[in-house]
């Protein structure tokens, strides 16, 4: 059978070079817009809405196409309430010193502490996991390749879905975060990626002033 079967590309859209401008210039101005935000509304979102967001995820490059990655997505309150829990049971020893002196130094201007009250405040929680073994297929486990490369752009993509839908997220990354796994019955050889905190920003919501420094252009591109 012929394995490397090839389909013309049909889907591309070309736009004359101002209107790629244009486009490249609004996409800048709405992603520009997104914040992570620590304090969320607990206005529910529709399920269809985090679905078509994480479809979107789904299209992500990867290695090999094995497709690398699980969103585990919890809107359930008595889930959400376990996982605000063990995440504050971490960060309680995290911040009470296990993160070192310069670790929390540098987390000093945003503000953050052990308290994670969004973790049950906001309507769904999205657990991100890679899969060191999988394949195309369903139930494959052959090994995967460029897991953190390939889940790290899905994750890139799913927020970037949930943000042009017109949510707010929080990255949120307890450590250690092996808790998550059990949390949402996943199998041994996946890790706990990230977990996403999506839904809309509480009325009160801030942004922390470090937040919004971002580095120029000039200082995080070269061109040759
Ligand atoms: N996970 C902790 C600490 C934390 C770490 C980094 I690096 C941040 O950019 C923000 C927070 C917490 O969520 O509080």
């Amino acid at each position: 059978m012929k394995t490397h079967v090839q389909h013309p590309l049909t889907d591309f859209v070309e736009y004359p070079p101002q209107q790629m401008l244009a486009r490249a210039e609004a996409f800048y101005s709405d992603i520009k817009r997104r914040h992570s935000i620590r304090k969320f509304s607990s206005r529910d979102v529709p399920q269809s809405i985090i679905e078509t967001c994480i479809k979107a995820a789904g299209t992500a490059p990867n290695g090999a196409n094995h497709q690398p990655w699980h969103f585990a997505a919890i809107s359930s309150k008595e889930v959400k309430r376990q996982v605000r829990e063990q995440a504050e049971a971490h960060e309680q020893r995290f911040y009470n010193g296990g993160a070192g002196e310069q670790w929390l130094d540098a987390l000093k201007p945003l503000g953050t502490d052990a308290q994670k009250p969004y973790l049950e405040d906001a309507p769904w929680l999205i657990a991100i996991f890679s899969q060191k073994k999988g394949g195309i297929e369903q139930g494959q486990k052959q090994q995967n390749y460029y897991i953190h490369e390939s889940v790290g752009i899905a994750t890139g993509m799913l927020i970037t879905a949930l943000h042009t839908a017109g949510l707010v997220t929080l990255t949120h990354t307890p450590k250690p975060m092996s808790f998550l796994s059990k949390i949402c019955k996943r199998p041994d050889d996946e890790r706990p990626y990230m977990l996403l905190v999506v839904g809309y920003p509480a009325e009160d919501a801030t942004v922390p002033d470090h937040a919004l420094k971002k580095k120029s252009l000039e200082q995080i591109a070269s061109f040759l």
